[in-house]
């Protein structure tokens, strides 16, 4: 596969010593480690294939990078390699120890990650098994191993087949549900197996339930002990007006050892010295370092609010036979609060956080798994997604609970950009068995996750899984109400007196709920599973709907929080066509069916379209492909602008005892494939419109235009912490056949507030087009932006329409066309585009050039219009030139 999109070289910030500092792998003392990562040889279960695999990997890597198969995203070839999961596989690998090591008392091998069902083997001996993709196992094979030739083998079983038979073999009650819907073509049975759970298709993704070692293995060989994992937790004692910061080692001990552990942070003249004393066994041991009264500490802000200041923390062990220790870990300094308490004249509970004291709005996306084959996803990747993130003025993401926990340079980087990070556990949409060995294994990967996770400043809640609270309470999968108790007591027993038992005990730094979305302490009061977990009066809320018009902002939940909601649209033809055909180019081909995995989705999305626009209709094919393409991108762009802009500008209101909003999360951010779905960001990191459209509604002070009752209402909001700003509104009206304003009307001065939302402008639509003289609801388009005393405009320019873009009046075709010119900045490219006529959605597409530009999707007002690209690769004019394609919502009918 061509992952030229990908691998902009991570220039951005891999500063190697910043991240040294992160670095979550740890070199213990007196502890030989032999990385046993490479090349494995890899079998069927037949022997009918035998070949060289990478680890970490999987099968289908291997398989594809030894030519064996194509790329598994092409076309239909998720139905066509559905044999790969359905066979049983085996790594194999031989391994000798240098001199150094051998005749030590101790080995034990580690995994950091099986995927998923196995029984390893070390020189024919059984010495374990697998089975849950989402834990470390760490196997004693002291005595079994050899000076040379050790034969370590990994027989693992169809997670299909394994998660098939744990279901029949659950006979009291059903586990619902069986199978996913017909329409994802997926593999059934999935919540009996800790694997993630979208590996067995989801409504976004394909079926590859993959098998391999997906993490490191290496040996690890010491005589007296070694050090397994530590954490740093810096805390906050309100009672003593003081931080300190909590270390704890994990140890796996032979021999008593004793000697000192010095923790210092010398930006804060911070230190101290403890004994340490180890016995044989596991060990915990924690330390706290108090941090010195004196010095001023510099809080960790989530983006957009402050810097994230992180402080080098030291750890020194000295033992007595001489052995010593170092480490170095960036604490930061931050206090999460989730805030659950009454408000003025709203029935019900607030539901938002307080960082450092201070309430945030949570502005953001949902993050799925970036790719079906997680060893594939590489640092590049991940940068590039986070960076999207930052710049498109997001401060949170959400890790959905059907996918993975992020790999450590994930939660690094989102440390250093300040994004605030919601952690489901890994649970989604079922019900799932609570059989003893089940639960066990969930014990065991909800305490390393939690222990892994935990240091990172940027995790500021857990919660238990996705949707499966609502499934129960909102019955889902038709359980009778005398069955009902059963699958209540199973989800208390799983979600509240295990995961939050274990989290509880953990980690004390930040909050945890048990499910999203839920009514927090009202769905404690009612046993956890609430009448209604969708009470807009209470927690977070999900909510979907494809066939209401999504302009009537009327429509949606005045929710106190909005962790997902969202709408489809597909990907550019520059990313299908890496996977597809000419002939595939049609919205109405076998493939477009095929790669849509929500039922009625690509209607839904056309639907939508057309209530507000005409559709697409170019005799040509491909055209008509390429403009559906971009009246997808152009409805969901709208749709979430709508939603999130009245997120935002209920913050402080409360209307009809609801309100008080403090977050906004749209469902999703990144795709696993090339598919249809509700993604901003492309597979492959090409933005779609909706992710340059979040740039300006997750500004930081933002005017928002709605229609209500017949007037035009604007709004200031502000997340500011800078107090009060004067402002007012300039609106302006343009009619769609000239580019000169029709006319221009102002607000009065108004005062904003920081953290509020402040109704600006207010007047009849009818008064202000009589005023205007010229326009019409069809005729003319309103702008404005806000202004400040000194001339200044603050926020983005925003506009609304008075009446649908179907409907439009004089509406022209702009015959835009463009120069492109180096921009004299290294790898970025200015183009300037002329028009005829005003031109809304206007949509710049440079095919496979990977980079994004400055601005896009824009309405465009004037003759010429410069914009920016900045080529994440080294490109040249004339490419861009040839790649160009400039799309306006006039050019498509
Ligand atoms: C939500 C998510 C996902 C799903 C999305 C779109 O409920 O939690 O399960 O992909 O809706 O349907």
């Amino acid at each position: 596969m061509n992952y030229i999109a990908w691998s902009i070289a991570c220039l951005y910030v891999l500063d190697g010593l910043l991240l040294g500092a992160f670095a979550f792998e740890i070199k213990s003392p007196g502890v030989d480690s032999i990385s046993l990562n490479g090349k494995w040889n890899l079998m069927n279960s037949n022997s009918s294939f035998s070949l060289s695999a990478d680890v970490p990997g999987c099968v289908h890597t291997a398989l594809q990078r030894q030519g064996f198969i194509s790329d598994p995203y092409y076309r239909f070839n998720d139905l066509a390699y559905r044999w790969i999961s359905l066979d049983n596989w085996t790594y194999t690998t031989s391994f000798s120890l240098p001199a150094h090591v051998r005749g030590k008392e101790k080995a034990v091998l580690v995994f950091e990650g099986v995927d998923t069902i196995s029984t390893i083997s070390l020189n024919g001996v059984i010495i374990g098994k697998t089975d849950n993709m989402f834990r470390r196992y760490d196997f004693e094979v002291t005595g079994l191993l050899q000076d040379q030739d050790n034969l370590l083998q990994v027989w693992l079983t169809s997670a299909v087949i394994y998660a098939s038979q744990r279901s029949h073999a659950h006979t009291p009650y059903r586990v619902p549900p069986d199978c996913p819907p017909p329409v994802q073509k997926g593999e059934c049975h999935v919540n009996f197996i800790r694997k993630a759970q979208n590996s067995f298709s989801w409504d976004w993704g394909p079926s590859f339930p993959t098998l391999g070692i997906w993490k490191g293995v290496r040996v690890e060989i010491f005589n007296t002990f070694r050090l397994q994992s530590f954490t740093t937790s810096p805390k906050y004692d309100a009672d003593h007006s003081s931080w300190y910061v909590e270390v704890e080692l994990f140890f796996n001990v032979v021999v008593l050892s004793k000697g000192f552990v010095r923790l210092f942070i010398p930006l804060l003249d911070s230190e101290a010295e403890f004994q340490l004393s180890l016995t044989p066994g596991q060990s915990r041991k924690s330390f706290v370092l108090q941090v010195n009264q004196n010095a001023n500490i510099t809080f960790w802000w989530p983006f957009g609010h402050g810097d994230q200041f992180l402080y080098d923390l030291n750890i020194e062990i000295n033992f007595e036979g001489g052995e010593t220790f170092n480490a170095e870990r960036m604490v930061a300094f931050r206090t999460v609060e989730l805030v659950q308490e009454p408000i003025p004249s709203s029935p019900g509970l607030s539901f938002y956080f307080r960082i450092n004291g201070k309430p945030i709005f949570l502005k953001g996306s949902n993050w799925i798994p970036v790719h079906a084959f997680q060893d594939q996803v590489t640092t590049d990747m991940i940068t590039i997604l986070l960076r999207s993130v930052q710049k498109a003025n997001m401060n949170a993401l959400r890790v959905w609970g059907g996918g993975v926990y992020e790999q450590d340079i994930f939660y690094t980087l989102c440390d250093m950009y300040g994004i605030m990070i919601w952690q489901d556990f890994m649970f989604a949409c079922a019900l799932y068995p609570t059989e003893k060995e089940f639960i066990q294994t969930v014990r065991t990967e909800v305490t390393q996750q939690v222990r892994r996770l935990k240091s990172h400043p940027s995790v500021i809640i857990w919660s238990g899984n996705n949707e499966n609270e609502a499934a129960i309470a909102t019955n889902w999968f038709n359980i009778t109400v005398a069955e009902r108790p059963i699958y209540v007591k199973d989800y208390v027993n799983l979600y509240v007196d295990n995961i939050r038992d274990i989290v509880l005990q953990e980690d004390s730094t930040r909050p945890f709920i048990v499910s999203s979305p839920t009514n927090g302490i009202k769905s404690e009061e009612e046993g956890w599973v609430a009448r209604d977990p969708y009470d807009p009066h209470y927690g977070d809320t999900h909510y979907y709907n494809y066939t209401r018009d999504c302009w009537n902002w009327n429509e949606f939940p005045r929710t106190r929080f909005a962790s997902e909601y969202g709408f489809q649209s597909w990907p550019s033809l520059s990313t299908l066509s890496k996977v597809s055909v000419p002939s595939d180019w049609d919205f109405n081909s076998d493939f477009s069916a095929h790669r849509q995995h929500h039922q009625d989705g690509n209607q839904q999305m056309l639907k939508q379209a057309e209530i507000h626009y005409i559709l697409p209709n170019s005799t040509d094919p491909v055209q008509r492909y390429r403009d559906t393409i971009y009246i997808t991108q152009v409805t969901q762009a709208q749709c979430v602008k709508i939603q999130t802009e009245f997120y935002r500008r209920s913050r402080s209101t409360i209307v009809d005892g609801k309100g008080h909003t403090m977050g906004s999360l749209y469902w999703q951010l990144n795709d696993i494939w090339q598919g249809p779905s509700w993604s901003s960001v492309e597979f492959g990191g090409k933005w779609k419109m909706l992710q340059y459209w979040a740039t300006d509604f997750y500004a930081p002070v933002l005017s928002v235009g709605v229609e209500n009752i017949g007037d035009i209402l604007i709004y200031t909001i502000s997340d500011s912490h800078t107090g009060e700003h004067k402002v007012k509104a300039k609106v302006e009206l343009y009619s769609w056949s000239s580019f000169d304003a029709v006319c221009s009307l102002e607000s009065n001065w108004t005062t904003i507030k920081e953290g509020e939302s402040t109704l600006v402008f207010q007047r009849p639509v009818s008064a202000v087009l009589t005023e205007c003289g010229n326009c019409t609801r069809r005729s003319c388009v309103v702008t404005f932006h806000l202004s400040s005393p000194n001339g200044e405009m603050i926020g983005p320019q925003n506009h609304m329409f008075l009446s649908y873009p179907r409907y439009a009046e004089g509406f022209q075709k702009p015959n835009i066309t463009f120069t492109v010119k180096d921009a004299e900045i290294v790898q970025n490219y200015a183009v300037t585009l002329h028009s005829s006529f005003p031109a809304v959605y206007v949509w710049l597409d440079v095919d496979d050039v990977p980079g994004h530009f400055n601005v896009n999707g824009f309405l465009m007002l004037s003759q010429s219009l410069t914009v920016i690209f900045g080529a994440w690769r080294t490109t040249t004019v004339e490419e861009i030139t040839a790649k160009l394609h400039v799309t306006s919502l006039r050019d498509v009918y």
